[in-house]
């Protein structure tokens, strides 16, 4: 990756050596059933979130109808989104969590 400047020194340009992962956002969706504790419990259980930060995105969700749980590469957060949704199910709460691209 050299190239001649203008005053004919031969340089080495800076270019990205890595390739950065496609991410993927974990979002929760609202409804009008999961309580909203439960919700608090699966953002610290499985996204580790403190209980501040996982009030914050309950109520995100609550009032705006979605919020970022997390942001991971594909494998992470499908299985994050599989192990949410079993997990709701398991409780018999409607809660769903999806991905998007980034
Ligand atoms: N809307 C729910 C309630 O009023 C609470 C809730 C919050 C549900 C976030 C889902 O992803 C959710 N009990």
């Amino acid at each position: 990756n050299i190239r001649e400047k203008e005053h004919g020194v031969a340089v080495a340009e800076s270019k990205p050596e890595v390739q950065q992962p496609k991410m993927f956002k974990v979002l929760l969706l609202n409804d009008d059933y999961t309580p909203m504790d439960f919700v608090i419990q699966v953002l610290k259980r499985f996204f580790h979130k403190t209980t501040e930060q996982a009030t914050k995105v309950m109520l995100q969700v609550h009032y705006e109808g979605h919020g970022v749980a997390g942001i991971y590469t594909a494998d992470i957060a499908e299985t994050k989104v599989a192990l949410v949704n079993d997990y709701s199910r398991a409780h018999e709460h409607p809660l769903m969590c999806t991905m998007e691209a980034e």
